[in-house]
């Protein structure tokens, strides 16, 4: 009986927390600047807001180059298993790179791309082929 009280009580706390943060307001963004009056303005205070403006983060796209000797199969399989992408697109892709000399496999964050890159490189080399990808810089 104690127990399950304890526990009931427990929960309960939880719950209310999660109440609690549920409806809390967000964090407030910092208070804006005051500078003191100068001149004219003396005995008063002007409020400068300036309005943040975050960029949205470089991305990266990965590319992947044509040769001759890389076989298609082995080209669609690392597309499908380091890009995510299902059979058919995973096809699509190969083909373009194949006859357009160069493709987009997909598109990260810099440090991603960076990662994709290497596991492409080091499974090739594994294999023995010469595919090489690159990543570089969207737009
Ligand atoms: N051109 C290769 C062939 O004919 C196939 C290939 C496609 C190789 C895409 C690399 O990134 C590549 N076997």
């Amino acid at each position: 009986m104690q127990c399950h009280e304890g526990r009931a009580q427990r929960l309960f706390t939880a719950t209310d927390r999660m109440i609690s943060m549920a409806t809390k307001s967000p964090i407030q963004p910092p208070a804006p600047k005051v500078r003191p009056a100068q001149g004219d303005d003396a005995g008063s205070v002007v409020l400068e807001r300036r309005t943040e403006k975050t960029k949205p983060p470089q991305m990266y796209q990965v590319v992947m180059l044509n040769d001759d000797y890389t076989p298609m199969e082995f080209v669609v399989t690392v597309i499908q298993e380091y890009f995510n992408k299902d059979r058919e697109t995973a096809t699509q892709i190969m083909l373009k790179i194949h006859l357009d000399g160069k493709g987009i496999c997909g598109v990260y964050s810099r440090d991603v791309a960076a990662t994709k890159v290497d596991q492409v490189q080091e499974a090739a080399r594994q294999a023995g082929h010469p595919l090489q990808c690159v990543s570089e810089p969207v737009e």
